[in-house]
């Protein structure tokens, strides 16, 4: 990645009125949370994938809280990196500015940004599995585990989307139309792997978009990229707002 690439994503931006974001773990590896499929993806001997299933979650419901308990841990010792605190601040620069991001750490909300769709739920959330109602919680560690309902006494659930578990067809349907919408669409620190997410980007160019791809490797996704910008999101995206503020 070189200047010349960076003065080139700025110029994108600087033309374009609706801009919209996707993002995946690697926005928030620089604040120190592990990424899904990075080497430091595991915890104890599982994967993510292991964990993060209805099915896991309805044979060892403790198991699955441990590792939800240590990840809202380690998510809320975190701060928001360069790169959340930008697209925050764009956000208010750009006419048209959505975000939509995969993550369920919450690190785009405590950098300040307002619009955003969370794809997969949030982990300071939790959903009685009952009821269906879902609360805001920040306690950590959680007091009991796995944490019941107040109202009902049933056990509660993360409030995200599982593996093999439909997204909210709301959220979804909004995510589609910001990206047949958008003119530039601004890919950060996803593998590009996991569906329907993945397919946004390419819906946004066969809409007439503008793909730029920032992520230290290439991915399914770069080929379709107009502009891959090859680095760490929390480098890069404050040189190309650098750049915008001098043209
Ligand atoms: C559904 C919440 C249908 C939980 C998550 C079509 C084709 C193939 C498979 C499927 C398909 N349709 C459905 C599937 C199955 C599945 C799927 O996609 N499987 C994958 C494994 C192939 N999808 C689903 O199950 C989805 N549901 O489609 O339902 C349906 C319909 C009706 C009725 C019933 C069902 C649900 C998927 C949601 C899963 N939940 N999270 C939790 O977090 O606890 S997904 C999880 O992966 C996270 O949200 C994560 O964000 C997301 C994607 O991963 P990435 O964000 O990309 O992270 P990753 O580690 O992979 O990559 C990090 C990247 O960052 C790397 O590229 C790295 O290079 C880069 N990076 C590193 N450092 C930096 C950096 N970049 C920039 N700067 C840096 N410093």
């Amino acid at each position: 990645m070189n200047s010349e690439d960076i003065k080139r994503a700025a110029e994108i931006f600087r033309n374009a009125k609706r801009i919209a974001v996707l993002t995946g773990a690697g926005i928030s590896a620089e604040s120190g949370v592990p990424t899904f499929r990075g080497k430091d993806g595991l915890w104890r001997q599982f994967r993510a994938e292991d964990l993060a299933t209805p099915e896991a979650f309805s044979r060892d419901p403790k198991l699955v809280w441990e590792w939800y308990n240590w990840r809202r841990g380690l998510v809320g010792k975190v701060e928001p990196n360069p790169a959340h605190q930008t697209l925050a601040k764009w956000e208010t620069v750009f006419p048209e500015f959505a975000l939509i991001t995969q993550n369920v750490d919450g690190l785009h909300v405590k950098a300040g940004s307002k619009n955003i769709l969370e794809l997969h739920g949030n982990i300071w959330k939790l959903r009685c599995t009952k009821e269906e109602t879902v609360t805001e919680n920040h306690a950590s560690p959680l007091g009991e585990i796995p944490p019941r309902c107040p109202a009902c006494g049933e056990m509660l659930r993360p409030h995200v989307v599982w593996f093999g578990e439909a997204l909210d067809p709301n959220i979804l349907h909004r995510a589609f139309s910001l990206c047949s919408l958008c003119e530039v669409m601004l890919v950060i620190g996803t593998s590009a792997f996991v569906q329907p997410a993945a397919s946004l980007p390419l819906y946004a160019s066969d809409a007439g978009a503008k793909i730029i791809e920032i992520n230290p490797d290439p991915t399914p996704l770069t080929s379709y990229a107009n502009l891959f910008l090859q680095g760490k999101a929390g480098e890069i995206l404050p040189l190309i707002d650098q750049y915008l503020g001098t043209i």
